[in-house]
């Protein structure tokens, strides 16, 4: 029964959550009242219901335009919140949480706005939800190196605040090379490297990823699956792949969930975690995710564990925190 699935059970951990992906529509509509802006829908069920998306473009002009509601740091400290209370009910211990400066800066909203309100929610998730807490700030790949560069220097200022950084958004036509210079500084700088690739750009950008920017771990990575060479060196490097199955099956980059290249990976030996990614418009959190592919994959209760297992290892955690989440 879902109540004692191993999917629901298994003590997670979750290393690809975009924060405002986490904004439910009730949420949404919240903030815009607080905040006084109008939405160019009737209600929830109508947002909701445009929740049907043909590729990653259609999905982000969606959630971009859903952001824009939030405007103060306590709408950012509400996001976080509904986020842990949802990942709770689901058994997350541990998540790393993306978040986008750019999509926040541009129209106005400080970083300090944006960090302040998250870190209120976020500084006291273990004591509140059992879930210890990291943030990673994500480049908006097509806004281009130079704004990332700048964007960089602002985060800098806010260091001892975020493990890493990453690189999301629209990704054919944006290859991580562009982001050499920024990735280089933010390792002398101490941080942690992920970056999206594979998700629906080509093998050579996980390539890319891996010997340009050198990153610690592969967000998507699934087009990987085309180049033989590539699965061989993840799996010989044991680069981890933050893998979001429903998200790819929303998004089109899959036709359906059981055609999903996952098995093809762990099969190879390449080291998978499960994520929910977008968890509010694409059908779930970690838990359904992971229920998702023990349906329509046929994952047992050894795999999903072993996805867990595999996501405490490629967690940005020190000894003491990981050793109490295995
Ligand atoms: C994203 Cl699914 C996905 N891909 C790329 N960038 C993103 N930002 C938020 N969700
Ligand atoms: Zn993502």
């Amino acid at each position: 029964t879902a109540e004692t699935s191993t999917a629901l059970t298994v003590p997670k951990t979750e290393l690809h959550i975009h924060i405002e992906g986490a904004l439910e529509p009730e949420l949404t509509f919240a903030c815009a009242e607080r905040n006084g802006v109008t939405l160019p829908y009737a209600g929830v069920e109508e947002l909701r219901g445009r929740y049907e998306f043909s590729d990653l473009q259609s999905f982000l002009d969606l959630y971009y335009t859903g952001m824009n509601v939030l405007h103060r740091a306590e709408d950012f400290t509400a996001l976080a919140d509904s986020y842990l209370t949802r990942a709770a009910a689901q058994g997350v211990r541990h998540a790393e949480i993306f978040f986008d400066p750019q999509a926040h800066t541009t129209r106005g909203v400080t970083l300090e706005t944006v960090l302040d309100g998250l870190e209120a929610s976020l500084s006291t998730s273990e004591e509140r939800f059992g879930i210890s807490t990291a943030l990673i700030a994500c480049f908006l790949r097509d806004r281009g190196s130079a704004e990332a560069s700048r964007m960089l220097d602002e985060l800098l200022e806010h260091r001892q605040r975020i493990i890493g950084i990453g690189l999301d958004s629209a990704e054919l036509g944006h290859p991580p090379g562009d982001f050499a210079e920024v990735f280089s500084r933010a390792r002398r700088a101490g941080l942690r490297l992920v970056a999206h690739a594979g998700e629906e750009g080509p093998a050579d950008y996980v390539w890319q990823a891996l010997d340009v920017l050198g990153v610690d771990r592969i967000d998507h990575g699934v087009r990987a699956v085309d180049d033989p060479e590539l699965v061989k060196r993840l799996a010989r490097d044991r680069v981890p792949l933050t893998v979001c199955p429903l998200s790819n099956v929303r998004l089109r980059g899959v036709d359906e969930l059981g055609q999903h290249p996952l098995p093809r990976l762990v099969e190879a030996g390449v080291v998978t975690t499960i994520n929910s990614d977008d968890p509010s418009y694409f059908g779930g959190y970690v838990g359904d995710n992971l229920r998702a592919i023990e349906r329509e994959l046929g994952f047992g209760e050894d795999a999903l564990r072993e996805f867990a297992r595999n996501s405490v290892a490629a967690a940005f955690l020190g000894a003491e925190r990981r050793e109490r989440l295995l």
